[in-house]
């Protein structure tokens, strides 16, 4: 293109942007079903597939668009929905996705129409939140272009480039929850994918051009991180919200996170450079051989020159230091907000419930569904959907006030860390200890430590915090943040490794109810999705309509496990079992009587000193 050309060409998209500046309508039919992919080349699978195709469609819109998606459920053996993470769904908590928070999940042969209008910026994602359902393909990338964002003058063309962790394996043919996995040892991935594929992905760049890139982890649990040989880059936005560029060479992209960073090319073209992305093995119990933890892509500056492979910065975490996102500071300079109005204090702990198998904890409470999704139940129960009692126990509810401001202290009493996410928001970081860096594992082999407030008073924390949606808690450690309730609806706030979340490691923000109810109100079709998949959508968490403060009939956790029993404990008691098995083929074969009073010594059950 010549300088008269290109000049042209600025013009027309100037006119055409300008045309275009008024919101439109973007309508997408979604039949959701299963089709057959292969993407790590090893396994042919079933996948979740919109419209015949996996990968799924990445969703592009300019900000203001309203958002229509036709959902049909084609599946036939599966419910579903969609959660389209980072969206505030101001006035429309209803389209936010998660079943039996503000949805009853969509049953096969059911549709159902999400429609709502996206007032933000930057990079998302949507994925399916009907138990565990996004690990089987179910999720992509969300994009809103907005051409007044600050960084638009400042790069040349763009990519989104998604991550994530792969299966083999129907979510529901890996077992999990139960007692012959005391400790909840999540399921080790069978191999790693960038943009959907193990193949080689070349990112086609230009000499001396820069380019935003859109990285977003869209996978069920482990964490990537993510550098370029040679190059640094500079990041400009993280799950949504714009930040002063910072100059950066390495990232850890939790589950759920998006960082948006602009790369500027070298000058030469003699070369191509491999983008590493290196998964978290810290996060993974078990590792195979032949488990590829590490993938290599290229910016291709010449096709034709070599490909080369990436010189390896290292096998574990601590040698990697990524940039640590609590020092990004937000574009829009919104100031730290003042002391809370309602502080939420929360352990986080895993434990064993009466079956033997694991589950995960926010103070003891494991998230149980209740009966009736909990904000029709903020719907149908008028004057008492201020009290929280009406939610049931076990959905771990806080009702919020209209506006106040609140502050979540979460500590991380577990020895593994998790990446927080809370629907409707992004929440103020105040506060994490250890920081990431070298120390980010510090408290991993001692004491979990809670937050000090004497330690870190609240005259500590950073005047402009960086804000997102997805916070990762350290091992041991703890995190603040702080947001205001400003957005009436059920929110849910939940660790986003997916396996976690199934195990309980969930609560529930009732934001504002009498707001939400002047919003809204239950909707004919929402009604029909409740027919449809036999749920009831009135009265209390246990579906009671008459006294909403009973709650007898509800859902709730297993009872605990007696006193003193460990998953250690667990561990004896299973392998003594399989051992006095092993032990009675042998007597049967050899008649060596001495191994039968092994297998039943090893049944004591280890008692826990407290
Ligand atoms: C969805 O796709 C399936 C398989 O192609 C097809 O049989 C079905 O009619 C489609 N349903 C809708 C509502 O488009
Ligand atoms: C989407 O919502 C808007 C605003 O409530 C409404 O006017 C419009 O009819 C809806 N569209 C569909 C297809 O439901
Ligand atoms: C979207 O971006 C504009 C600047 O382009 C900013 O003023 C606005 O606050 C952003 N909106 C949100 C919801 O972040
Ligand atoms: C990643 O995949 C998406 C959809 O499959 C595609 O639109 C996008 O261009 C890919 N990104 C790169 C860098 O190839
Ligand atoms: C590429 O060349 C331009 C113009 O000469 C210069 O400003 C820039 O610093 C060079 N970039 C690199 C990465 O060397
Ligand atoms: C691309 O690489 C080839 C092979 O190394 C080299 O011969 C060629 O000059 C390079 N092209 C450019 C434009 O740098
Ligand atoms: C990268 O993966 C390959 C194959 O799994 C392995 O040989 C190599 O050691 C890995 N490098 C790092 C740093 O993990
Ligand atoms: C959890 O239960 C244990 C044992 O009953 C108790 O000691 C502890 O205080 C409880 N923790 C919270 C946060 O309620
Ligand atoms: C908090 O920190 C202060 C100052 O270091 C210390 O005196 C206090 O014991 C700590 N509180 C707790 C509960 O650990
Ligand atoms: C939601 O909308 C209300 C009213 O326009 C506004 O005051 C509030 O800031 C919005 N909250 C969010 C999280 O978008
Ligand atoms: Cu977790």
């Amino acid at each position: 293109m010549n300088f008269l050309q290109r000049g042209f060409f600025r013009l027309a998209t100037v006119l055409l942007l300008a045309r275009c500046s008024q919101a439109k309508t973007v309508t997408l039919d979604f039949n959701v079903t299963w089709v057959n992919a292969n993407p790590d080349g090893l396994h042919e699978r079933k996948v979740v597939g919109v419209n015949g195709q996996w990968p799924l469609p990445v969703i592009e819109v300019d900000k203001g668009d309203r958002l229509i998606v036709n959902m049909y459920n084609g599946l036939g053996d599966k419910d579903t929905s969609i959660h389209w993470h980072g969206m505030f769904q101001n006035g429309t908590n209803n389209m936010d996705g998660p079943s039996m928070v503000t949805q009853c999940p969509v049953p096969p042969g059911t549709s159902m129409t999400y429609n709502f209008t996206i007032p933000q910026n930057g990079t998302y994602w949507y994925h399916c939140h009907t138990d565990a359902c996004y690990p089987d393909g179910y999720r992509q990338a969300l994009i809103v272009h907005d051409k007044d964002a600050y960084f638009e003058s400042m790069y040349d063309d763009e990519f989104t480039v998604t991550m994530s962790d792969w299966y083999h394996e129907l979510v529901e043919d890996i077992p999990f929850i139960r007692v012959e996995n005391p400790t909840g040892a999540e399921p080790v991935p069978n191999s790693f994918l960038f943009n959907d594929t193990v193949s080689n992905t070349n990112i086609p760049v230009e000499a001396g051009k820069t380019y935003l890139l859109r990285l977003i982890n869209i996978g069920a649990f482990v964490a990537q991180y993510f550098y370029i040989e040679d190059h640094t880059f500079r990041i400009v936005e993280i799950d949504g919200v714009y930040v002063d560029e910072q100059e950066a060479d390495t990232l850890y992209i939790a589950v759920a996170q998006r960082y948006s960073i602009l790369v500027t090319m070298k000058n030469s073209t003699d070369k191509n450079y491999p983008i590493v992305t290196v998964a978290d093995s810290v996060l993974l119990d078990t590792i195979s051989p032949t488990l590829q933890l590490n993938q290599t892509n290229w910016l291709e500056y010449n096709s034709s020159a070599a490909h080369p492979e990436a010189v390896m910065k290292v096998a574990i975490a601590s040698d990697l230091v990524p940039y640590d996102d609590f020092k990004l500071v937000p574009h829009d300079r919104m100031a730290l907000l003042p002391d809370p109005d309602m502080t939420i204090e929360v352990d986080v702990i895993m434990a064993n419930l009466a079956n033997g198998a694991g589950y995960a904890f926010f103070n003891n409470i494991s998230y149980t569904k209740p009966k009736v999704p909990t904000l029709y139940s903020v719907l149908t129960s008028g004057d008492y959907a201020t009290n929280a009692e009406v939610y049931g126990e076990y959905t771990h509810p806080f009702v919020l006030e209209h506006n106040a401001v609140i502050e979540v202290i979460l500590n991380n009493q577990d020895t593994g860390s998790h990446p927080f996410h809370l629907h409707g928001h992004n929440f103020q970081v105040v506060s994490r200890t250890p920081s990431y860096g070298a120390s980010f594992y510090d408290f991993a082999d001692g004491d979990p430590v809670a937050y000090n407030a004497t330690e870190n008073p609240s005259s500590s924390f950073p005047a402009y915090p960086a804000r997102r949606d997805t916070f990762v808690a350290p091992p041991q450690g703890n995190f603040v943040i702080r947001f205001v309730a400003d957005n009436p609806g059920v929110w849910f706030f939940h660790c986003h490794i997916d396996w976690h979340l199934s195990q309980g490691l969930a609560m529930s923000f009732i934001e504002a109810p009498k707001e939400i109810q002047k919003q809204m109100s239950l909707t004919d079709s929402e009604i029909s999705v409740c027919k449809a998949a036999d749920i009831s959508y009135e009265g209390n968490a246990a579906a009671n309509i008459e006294d909403l403060l009973d709650l007898t009939g509800q859902n709730k956790q297993l009872p605990w496990l007696p006193a003193g029993f460990t998953a250690k404990g667990i561990i004896a008691m299973v392998f003594s079992c399989v051992s006095a098995f092993l032990g009675m083929a042998f007597i049967t074969i050899y008649g060596i009587s001495g191994i039968k009073q092994q297998g039943e010594t090893s049944q004591v059950v280890e008692r826990e000193d407290m």
